[in-house]
């Protein structure tokens, strides 16, 4: 068999030597290190982060190289496999900064390569599985996994031939357990509350419909430490494409992008080691409750915020929309008078010097961070998000006005989308689309019918004071032009 000429246009283990000085590589040898880590969902997040962070531990321990597997589409293997699983990360600061990443060293497609996937996952040698599949990518139900989700009945029919993330783990657990190997630890570096916590209650729920000596294992030995991930990651672009293979002089299929700023905190609770990982920066604690939530209802609520009323506002990016006065005064009066006081006193944790840096974030001018990819998901985001400040300030009396904008704000987006014909990238798509359609900019008529989401709104739906509130805040920004929305802003500006 003749061997596979190289492409000494791309890049590649082979072509790294040929990149410019100023291009920072990997600083160790890659054929030395093994892999310790199978990674579910490796989109841009977990390249620009994670990945960056074993990628500065495998200079001092080689054993925590990441197998990275993709659950639905080849787009990443496709792109990376030619590239020996490198890729450049842009860090978008004053001036970007070009560093190549080399803590991949293989990437699967699992519906197309099922055995590795299931070889890898069996491996003793793999210590801990991580994922970042969004918060859609669980399929929780509010206390366990969505025993109705088509992809749970598809695996729950089929468990050896999993499909959802959660049948990867227990079908990877059950051949651990079968073949007498310690389990792996599952590191959930999604943004949701109590990640590793829910995490494991969908795993046992799950294992415990196929075979109760197997869940009664899980529960028993497997870990499921609780994290807290934060860089702002916009999408890849082709420009971030065209720059980057202009500066490396090769082709680099699919670059990376982020701010400079990063933070990973994990609850230290790993039963089978773990990777040196305070080594390279991560902060590990006893207990994480406080920073997760701090950072998705600190940053992600006022990110989804602007995502909404910005679009509305026929704003684009993250940096546009704060240039506008009324939404930047009007998100900062949220996260200073809204949010910070729901959450918890933490030592060491300034809520308003956090406040401070992530709005200087939100302006970094280096990065287009389109509103339109922070919209999508609304359904899934805004409960972890925004609906439990809500719940809580409700149950302590304090105000819930401005809380309700951005709610309403989403809303009047989804009515837009569908008034435009746009589609809604959301797994309740369907009943969103249908929900747009019927809207006829009757506040009552309309948020009453949003309000019967249940997953989404849950027991909050039945809450008055939340109801009458959310309405006016509706029926406000009535036709959701930028003109009634910039109006709103305005009145917001001149209450308490
Ligand atoms: C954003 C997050 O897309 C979104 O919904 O709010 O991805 C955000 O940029 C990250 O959580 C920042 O750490």
């Amino acid at each position: 068999m003749a061997t596979p000429v190289r492409d000494t246009r791309r890049l590649s283990d082979a072509t790294l030597a040929l990149l410019p000085a100023g291009v920072a590589v990997p600083a160790y040898e890659r054929a030395r290190t093994s892999i310790g880590i199978v990674h579910f969902g490796p989109g841009a997040f977990h390249r620009a982060h994670q990945a960056v962070y074993m990628d500065d531990l495998l200079a001092d321990d080689p054993d925590w190289a990441i197998c990275a597997v993709s659950l639905h589409s080849a787009g990443v293997r496709d792109a990376l496999r030619p590239q020996d699983g490198l890729y450049t990360l842009a860090l978008l600061g004053e001036r970007e900064r070009l560093r190549v990443v080399g803590s991949i060293r293989e990437v699967l497609c699992a519906p197309q390569e099922r055995e590795a996937v299931l070889a890898r996952l069996a491996d003793p040698q793999v210590r801990l599985v991580t994922l970042t599949i969004t918060e859609k990518g669980y399929c929780l139900s509010t206390d366990g996994v969505d025993l109705a989700h088509p992809d749970i009945v598809h695996d729950l029919a089929s468990p050896h031939a999993p499909v959802s993330a959660v049948g990867w783990l227990v079908e990877g657990l059950r051949l651990r357990r079968a073949r007498g190997t310690a389990p792996y630890t599952v590191l959930s570096c999604d943004n949701l509350a109590n990640n590793g916590g829910r995490l494991r209650r969908a795993v046992l729920q799950y294992a415990r419909q196929l075979d109760a000596g197997l869940a009664d294992w899980i529960e028993g030995e497997v870990a499921f430490p609780r994290s807290m991930v934060d860089s702002i990651t916009p999408a890849s672009d082709d420009a971030l494409r065209e720059r980057v293979s202009a500066r490396l002089g090769v082709e680099d299929a699919w670059p990376v992008q982020r701010e400079p700023y990063a933070q990973w905190v994990v609850e230290d609770d790993f039963r089978n080691g773990r990777p040196p990982l305070e080594r390279a920066g991560v902060v590990l604690a006893g207990d994480i409750a406080g920073y997760d939530r701090a950072k998705l209802r600190l940053l992600n609520a006022p990110h989804s915020a602007l995502a909404y009323l910005g679009s509305l506002m026929e704003l684009e990016t993250v940096a546009e929309a704060m240039r506008e006065p009324r939404l930047a005064g009007f998100v900062e009066r949220l996260m200073r008078q809204d949010i910070a006081p729901g959450l918890p006193a933490l030592v060491g944790f300034d809520p308003q010097a956090y406040v401070d840096a992530i709005l200087a974030r939100f302006r970094n001018p280096a990065i287009r961070h389109l509103l339109a990819q922070i919209a999508w998901d609304g359904s899934q985001k805004l409960p972890v998000r925004l609906l439990g400040t809500i719940a809580e300030a409700l149950d302590a009396g304090r105000p819930i006005g401005r809380l309700c904008v951005p709610v309403a704000g989403w809303m009047c987006f989804v009515r837009r989308q569908v008034a435009r014909g746009v589609a809604i990238v959301d797994p309740l798509a369907d009943a969103l689309v249908r929900l747009g359609r019927a809207c006829t900019g009757d506040p009552v008529r309309d948020v009453e019918a949003f309000l019967r989401l249940d997953p989404v709104f849950g027991a909050l739906s039945g809450d008055p004071r939340f109801v009458h509130v959310l309405r006016a805040a509706y029926a406000r920004l009535g036709d959701g032009l930028p003109g009634a929305v910039a109006a709103v802003l305005a009145d917001e500006a001149a209450a308490p």
